[in-house]
């Protein structure tokens, strides 16, 4: 049972009954400790779900289960609150257990007996995990047949603490429904992080109050780019293209994905990818302008004025603005692909470098990011960048997102800087997965399946202390090509069921083959959610 008794450590793989099959359980993420029991949990009208009476979470937990039961029995469970006397038998208890300290904050156990149904965790946290797990024993298809649950007893919890997914919502724009249905797959991968890229050249994404027109001018474009973005003449489509998020949606967004345990982590990009701002506030670059929103994709020679004191009151009243919606601590400041050409040509900023006793416009940049990391950290919140924010030298707190390969995160984690790892290698997600022929247009680059399920984050490399700063990491779905909902459902799956695993299960139980078979069954689950998915990343029985 779930007494004192169970750790995570130890237990040989023999301890399993010979004739478990593990895989038929199809839980993906594996966990940590899987034992299979035997016999089942029957699912009856008569079933009820018992929550802790003091927290008001757990019951929030209880009423998404009811209703999953409901989805997949058709049964009508009550939520009730435990009288002090035991319930009956034929019962789900969610509880919280002190002390689960061995499971950290989002650790969970779960033991379905063909009696009880019983999930604990030091957290309510936990407990939503743990209720992933419950999901996935679910058939995916209602049946006139009695839900049964199979015995099992896990004990669970994530290798790293950050596990994400992030959303470019600039090149294309996606409504709040679809950003919440993203939020729920990412919930379903017992993942944590949404990092949510609001802002770059090709549109402005969320309202600023004190600056309108960085919505009105700088949301919206006059075209978009047909085909592949080459050195022959460009295409467009000339329709006028845009949207933004009001800051009352993006409240909604966040509280969405707080009930599910997600931090959403929001980027404004400075000092590059700044047309979209620029064109609404040209006073802001170093030439005065004027711009047009970018309706091409790549990188810009106009940025955000380094010697321009204006620029720093313009950004620092947008995260004034913007930080009061995100309750995680961490925004991400972009920093990547910022050409230093105008800074160069540019007065101003070669008498800010003179005066700061600057010696490159590299070390300008570090100079930017230093005093816009000052004012995020006096608000009590810390600052993310792209990799590009170590050249110049790194601003004292910062944590580093690298991307351009692991190079700049093991740099920065020897310096003793929180790092996520985001690979171009292994986690861009707006690369091809499959065959070039089945693919649609895509972003140059092959990633298939396989390739992110080897994906190891934590350099060998970095001593054990240096590897403690490797919070985690996260794929990036950037969408120059990927104007639909379907398509973004298209390159995140099966992709993002690799990166769960990679992300959550110890790398010694990572297991290719087995993996694959489980995926049989979490096909079946995206075509439940209505997800289009790729069936190109490997041959899928039909
Ligand atoms: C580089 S990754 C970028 C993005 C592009 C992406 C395309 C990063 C920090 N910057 O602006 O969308 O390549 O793969």
């Amino acid at each position: 049972g779930l007494g004192g008794g169970i750790g995570l450590a130890g237990a040989p793989a023999s301890a399993q009954p010979a004739s478990v099959n593990r895989s038929a359980l199809s839980i993906i993420p594996q966990p940590v400790r899987l034992t299979a029991g035997s016999g089942s949990f029957a699912v009856t009208p008569a079933t009820k779900i018992y929550v802790d009476p003091k927290n008001e979470e757990l019951r929030r937990i209880g009423e998404v289960l009811s209703q999953d039961l409901q989805r997949a029995a058709g049964v009508q469970l009550p939520v009730v609150t435990a009288p002090s006397g035991r319930p009956g038998p034929g019962s789900i208890f969610l509880m919280l257990r002190q002390p689960l300290d061995s499971l950290g904050t989002e650790g969970y156990m779960l033991s379905v007996q063909p009696t009880q149904v019983v999930l604990a965790a030091g957290k309510p946290q936990g407990v939503f995990l743990g209720l992933q797990t419950i999901r996935q024993l679910l058939p995916t298809q209602r049946s006139a047949m009695a839900v049964r649950l199979p015995a099992l007893e896990v004990v669970d919890k994530p290798r790293y603490q950050w596990r994400g997914m992030h959303l470019d919502v600039s090149r294309h724009f996606f409504p709040v429904e679809f950003v919440k249905r993203y939020i729920d797959y990412l919930a379903r991968h017992k993942m944590n992080t949404f990092h949510w890229h609001l802002t770059d050249d090709q549109g402005w994404r969320i309202e600023i109050k004190k600056y309108p027109r960085l919505t009105s001018v700088g949301g919206w474009r006059d075209g978009t780019l047909i085909g592949h973005y080459t050195d022959q003449p460009h295409q467009f489509d000339n329709i006028r293209y845009g949207g933004f998020y009001t800051q009352e949606q993006i409240k909604e967004v966040v509280q969405y994905a707080q009930d599910r345990y997600i931090t959403v982590v929001p980027e404004i990009e400075m000092p590059g990818h700044a047309v979209a701002a620029l064109a609404a506030y040209p006073e802001l670059s170093c030439t005065g302008g004027p711009f047009k929103v970018e309706r091409l994709w790549g990188v810009f020679d106009d940025i955000f004025c380094a010697g321009n004191e204006q620029t720093f009151t313009f950004l620092q009243d947008v995260l004034t603005e913007v930080m009061p919606l995100f309750p995680g601590n961490i925004v991400h400041i972009g920093g990547d692909e910022a050409p230093k050409t105008r800074w160069h040509e540019c007065p101003k900023c070669q008498a800010r470098m003179k005066a700061e006793n600057l010696r490159d416009e590299h070390e300008l940049q570090s100079y930017f990011v230093q005093r816009i990391e000052k004012f995020v950290n006096s608000r009590g919140k810390s600052i993310i960048g792209w990799d590009e924010i170590l050249e110049g030298g790194l601003a004292p707190n910062a944590a580093v997102m690298s991307w351009r390969g692991m190079e700049g995160g093991t740099m920065a984690a020897r310096q003793q800087h929180n790092v996520v790892m985001t690979p171009g290698s292994h986690a861009y997600f707006d690369h091809a997965q499959g065959e070039a022929s089945l693919e649609p247009l895509s972003f140059g680059g092959y990633l298939p399946l396989s390739k992110v399920y080897s994906f190891e984050p934590t350099p060998k490399e970095l001593t054990a202390a240096e590897q403690q700063y490797i919070l985690g990491a996260q794929a990036n779905i950037w969408t120059e090509y990927i104007p639909t909902e379907q398509q973004v459902e298209y390159m995140a799956f099966p992709r993002m069921s690799a990166l769960a695993e990679v992300l959550w299960t110890p790398a010694r139980q990572r297991s290719w083959p087995d993996f694959q078979q489980r995926m049989q069954q979490q096909y079946r689950r995206y075509e439940a959610w209505g997800a289009t998915y790729s069936r190109s990343a490997f041959n899928v029985r039909q």
